[in-house]
Formats: structure tokens, C-alpha cells, sequence
């Protein structure tokens, strides 16, 4: 039983006794919200020996937003350690965004590659 998003969490026989009604006894609570945030996934960027730096922070820039800066910080920290967060979305959007870099890497003739995975950090917080 809901009433204006409270819950009613206690509500025994006593409360109901015919001739006070259901208001005596009656402890009521906040309700949980009934939206659940969606899971999130992060899109991982790989190195590769062939893909120019600018084309890697021009991809950057463009699909996840980041200042020139930002961008060629997490493109060396690709060539480097081999691979890097670009992002963390939604699943339907982190796909997207994948698709997206693979799709013109491959129309530049780049072997560039971006591929998502869940986000470990992204833990239920009720
Ligand atoms: N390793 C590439 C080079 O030396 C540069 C590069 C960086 C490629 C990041 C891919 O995701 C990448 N030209």
C-alpha cells in the first residue's frame, strides 16, 4: 500500500479496530524511489603502432568531448600503457561511441580500436 509515495511500514490488528479508523498506529515511511539509475560501462581505448597521435586526439575531441589537453594526456596514456578510459556512459550510449571511433577509424584506414566493459566502481548505492 503507497500512499503519496510513503509506505506504510507498520499496520497491525490494533490499528484497525472499527472504531477509530486506520489512522491510529499508522507509521508511515519515505518510499524508495521507483526509477533505478542504468548501468554504466566504460569505453576503453587500445593502442596500436600504426594510428598518428593527432588522428587519436582529433577522435578524442570529437566523441567524448575533451579539451585539447585532456585529450592528448589520455592518448599518451594509451601509448603507453596500452589502453585508457575514454568515458563512462549508459550502455546503449558507451556502444554508440565505440561503434562511432571504430567506424571512422576504419574509414581513415586507421587500425584504432575502442571496445566497452562494465564499470566496476558502478556498485548499488541504495
Ligand atoms: N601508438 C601510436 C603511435 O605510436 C599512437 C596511438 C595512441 C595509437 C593511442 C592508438 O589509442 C591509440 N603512433
Amino acid at each position: 500500500m503507497i500512499i503519496n509515495e510513503l509506505n506504510v511500514v507498520r499496520l497491525n490488528d490494533e490499528d484497525h479496530d472499527g472504531d477509530r479508523g486506520w489512522g491510529e498506529g499508522l507509521v508511515l515511511d519515505r518510499a524508495k524511489p521507483k526509477l533505478k539509475k542504468p548501468p554504466l560501462y566504460k569505453v576503453i581505448m587500445l593502442n596500436d603502432d600504426y594510428t598518428p597521435m593527432d588522428f587519436v586526439v582529433q577522435i578524442l575531441s570529437e566523441y567524448f568531448r575533451l579539451d585539447l589537453e585532456a585529450a592528448t594526456q589520455i592518448m599518451l596514456t594509451v601509448h603507453t600503457a596500452g589502453a585508457a578510459v575514454c568515458g563512462v556512459y549508459p550502455r546503449d550510449i558507451a556502444e554508440t561511441k565505440a561503434a562511432q571511433v571504430n567506424q571512422c577509424s576504419q574509414d581513415n584506414e586507421h587500425p584504432l580500436w575502442c571496445e566497452i566493459e562494465p564499470d566496476d566502481e558502478d556498485e548499488d548505492e541504495d
